[in-house]
């Protein structure tokens, strides 16, 4: 008689396991939101009431800000909430009106009254050629600045450069130029808010941003139609 096969039959269902794993790891949900202002306007943007000068030029869009006290802002999507996200831009500070000029994304920022607030911010300076990733907390009495990191850079004036910042709960990670520039984690931050607007700023400086793209699950399908026809140029380097 021969030897009966003792080899168990391989259930399926072990194999739908790992399937589902990978399946799950996809972010299914995120829409993406380009915009490479060629079109010459800044549909899907907000200009804060206190921003210096903001336009479009030449297809980038140009912040021209002389006091970097308050800085210049353009809101992504009349301020929409945005949880978490990855934005990447190119830009280059063409000139300085201050000693510490700087191009950043200020995110997750939580206005609670008039006077009262958080938010997280990626700063890039060409002088004195420093990143800080930092949250601004203020009130009446003024603002200061829990869970900073720092970390030198090499930022050129009148460069482009390619940034990408990644927001994942508490974790934020910085790209400068595909290069990993910092990671953060600021699980020990209690003030950071969950979520909040984002927007690009300059303080300081004059500065050129193009080539903005945010992936995130808080980006809407009819969002993405917003710019449809707009024809994207190369990543600038
Ligand atoms: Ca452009
Ligand atoms: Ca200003």
């Amino acid at each position: 008689m021969k030897r009966r096969n003792q080899q168990p039959k391989t259930n399926s269902l072990w194999l739908l396991i790992p399937l589902c794993l990978l399946l799950a790891s996809f972010p299914a949900l995120a829409g993406t939101f380009r915009d490479d202002f060629e079109d010459g306007n800044l549909k899907g943007w907000l200009i804060d009431e206190e921003a210096e000068t903001i336009e479009i030029i030449n297809g980038e869009v140009v912040i021209t800000d002389f006091d970097r006290d308050i800085v210049s802002q353009l809101w992504f999507n009349n301020k929409q909430k945005m949880t978490n996200f990855t934005v990447s831009f190119d830009g280059k500070v063409i000139r300085s009106f201050d000693s510490w000029p700087y191009m950043w994304l200020y995110f997750r920022v939580n206005e609670v009254n008039n006077v009262e607030g958080c938010g997280a911010v990626v700063s890039l300076s060409p002088n004195p050629n420093v990143m800080w990733c930092h949250l601004i907390c203020w009130n009446a009495g003024g603002f200061w600045l829990p869970g900073v990191h720092e970390v030198p850079i090499n930022l050129t004036l009148n460069t482009w450069h390619h940034v990408t910042i990644k927001m994942e709960v508490v974790n934020l990670t910085v790209w400068l130029n595909d290069e990993l520039m910092q990671k953060v984690d600021w699980s020990d931050q209690p003030s950071l808010p969950k979520t909040g607007p984002l927007g690009l700023g300059a303080g300081g400086a004059e500065v050129h941003f193009d080539n903005f793209v945010i992936i995130s699950d808080d980006i809407r399908p009819v969002q993405i139609e917003a710019k449809l026809a707009t024809n994207w140029g190369r990543i600038k380097r």
